[in-house]
């Protein structure tokens, strides 16, 4: 597959540039930060994760990292105000950026409802919200698999792997119902190998992009 470059569009009357802006979805384990380190160097874009966002404030004992690890560590999700402001700044962090992949946000309707509004300020919007689908048996096999290297405490204990699936059930699934109200959701298998469920992606984004220019 060739690579086709986005994100300058010259139109015959104006210089414009395009962003182009997709969420990662997924239930946790599902693949989005294993897929994420690919999509980005594929297709040139700002990779945005709030999950490691918040493990770089952990690992830098900053006042909202032990909060936020309090709350990571019992498998709940934590509050919006934090992420929105964290996701923000990031957004203001890299003007120069073609397109930002948000993995692991919005995880609730209301960071759905903020990160439109953010974008909306920057005359860009998201253009595809790339949904992964995976058994809950799989994702607590790979999340405790993980939890055996990663140093990751929230996927060491069975119990937390569990709280954040219901968590997700609970608040994020909201988030894919908010994006099919603007037809932005395409379904992705995502069990599988990583390079199968990484050409599926490719695929989903070339032909998003191609609708749009
Ligand atoms: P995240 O960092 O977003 O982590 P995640 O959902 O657990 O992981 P991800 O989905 O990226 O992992 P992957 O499948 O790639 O969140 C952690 C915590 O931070 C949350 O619980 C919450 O507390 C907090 N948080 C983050 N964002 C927030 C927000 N917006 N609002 C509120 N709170 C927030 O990897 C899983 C494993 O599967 C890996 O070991 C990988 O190697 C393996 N794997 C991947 N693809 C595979 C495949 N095809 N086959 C087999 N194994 C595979």
């Amino acid at each position: 597959m060739v690579f086709k470059a986005y994100p300058l569009y010259l139109s015959a009357h104006h210089f414009s540039r395009i962003m182009f802006n997709l969420i990662l979805f997924g239930p946790p384990g599902s693949g989005k930060g294993t897929q994420s380190e690919r999509l980005i160097s594929r297709f040139g874009l700002r990779h945005l994760s709030t999950g490691d966002l918040l493990r770089s404030e952990i690992a830098n004992q900053t006042p909202l990292g032990l909060e936020a690890k309090q709350i990571m560590d019992r498998g709940e999700l934590v509050p919006d105000e934090v992420v929105i402001g964290m996701i923000s700044s990031a957004l203001d962090a890299h003007p120069e950026a073609n397109g930002f992949l948000f993995d692991g946000f919005p995880r609730t309707e209301a960071q759905s409802e903020a990160l439109d509004k953010l974008l909306d300020l920057r005359k860009a919007e998201i253009n595809v919200v790339l949904a992964l689908e995976v058994s809950e048996e799989e994702l607590v096999k790979r999340l405790l698999n993980r939890g055996k290297t990663s140093g990751r405490s929230d996927d060491v204990n069975e119990n937390v792997v569990r709280a954040r699936i219901v968590e997700y059930h609970k608040k994020t699934a909201a988030v894919e119902h908010y994006y099919a109200n603007f037809d932005k959701v395409v379904h992705v298998k995502g069990e599988g190998t990583v390079d199968d469920i990484f050409n599926a992606l490719c695929s989903k984004i070339e032909e998003r992009m191609n609708e749009e220019v």
